[in-house]
């Protein structure tokens, strides 16, 4: 038999991990997880969720220089608003932010909870310092919007991840003139049975510009006697046109592993929001660890993308 190597893991993870928890938040909170994260000048901003002792969730915001030492706002960022619609459906909470940059304004999708169901709202800011809203842009039910950071034919476009109760939940792709008003949907990459992520996935990350495609880091889900087991894997979508998907890793790039994502809040769980590239072709990615405290961890993109490409799935 033809011995099979090792490989060391595509993702090394920060020795340091956890690199936030919740008693490095100067506020009352019981989680800090899924934080959606980008370059600001010479700094990394991370923004995290946190469940409150209600079970409703709350956005805080950490800085870093280096990108895994953070130091935390003494106050909350983005709490549920107390004014018009956006209060009617952000009452039961704001939840998993994700972060784009772009044409100098830095735009925030999250979810917003409410007896209504789950939407994502847009928010954003150039500062990191006030928050402006700027629209609902999504019905029930929705979550896990990621903007792409750049238009194409002068449109913007979205991976966005609808529910159905018709068929698994899957990855779509939408466009806008205005980033208020999206549509031209169409779906992009589905659960195929007898794969990692079978049951359920979502985008994670903001894409990531690379030569070769979009990076699309996203979050799969395993269904197992013992509940869910939630991963993340890599596709690469094309550059002038992301609908077409090049390749979809068949591998995950990370699993439940350390301590802190086998057990915790919800375990077996990691989940991304945001990930940032150096200028070394490396790209360090954040992922909740069991819902419950802040990981990181580097990988080399020509990795990612080799995987995508060389050890390829269909994306449905
Ligand atoms: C998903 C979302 C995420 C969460 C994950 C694991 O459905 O709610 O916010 O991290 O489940 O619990």
């Amino acid at each position: 038999m033809t011995a099979l190597n090792k490989t060391p893991p595509i993702i090394e993870r920060y020795p340091g991990n956890p690199i936030l928890t919740k008693d490095d938040i100067p506020y009352p909170v019981e989680t800090v997880h899924n934080a959606g994260m980008t370059r600001y000048g010479d700094r990394i901003i991370m923004l995290f969720r946190s469940h409150l002792r209600t079970g409703r969730s709350i956005i805080g915001l950490a800085e870093s220089e280096d990108g895994f030492n953070f130091t935390v706002s003494p106050e909350p960022f983005i709490v549920p608003s107390e004014d018009g619609v956006f209060a009617e459906y952000e009452a039961s909470g704001v939840e998993d932010p994700r972060i784009c940059c772009i044409d100098g304004e830095y735009l925030i999708t999250y979810s917003v909870y409410s007896q209504h169901g789950v939407r994502i709202a847009l928010a954003k800011t150039s500062d990191f310092k006030t928050v402006e809203r700027v629209s609902i842009i999504t019905q029930a039910d929705m979550r896990n919007v990621v903007i792409f950071p750049e238009k194409f034919n002068g449109r913007y476009a979205r991976l966005d991840r609808p529910h159905s109760e018709i068929s698994p939940w899957s990855v779509w792709l939408s466009w806008s003139p205005d980033l208020i008003h999206w549509g031209d949907s169409q779906v992009v990459m589905k659960p195929v049975a007898y794969h990692w992520d079978e049951s359920k996935i979502g985008p994670g990350a903001t894409p990531i510009r690379t030569e070769r495609g979009w990076l699309n880091i996203y979050h799969g889900v395993f269904e197992t006697m013992d509940g869910a087991v939630y991963r993340l894997g890599v596709a690469l979508h094309d550059l002038n046109n992301p609908v077409n998907i090049i390749g979809v890793s068949d591998e995950w790039i990370l699993s439940p592993q350390d301590p802190w994502e086998l057990t915790g809040y919800v375990h077996n769980v990691v989940f991304t929001c945001g990930a940032v590239e150096d200028d070394r072709g490396n790209v360090i990615i954040y992922w909740g660890g069991a819902d419950t405290v802040m990981c990181a961890g580097t990988a080399r993109l020509n990795d990612l993308v080799d995987l995508c490409l060389k050890k390829s799935r269909s994306p449905y």
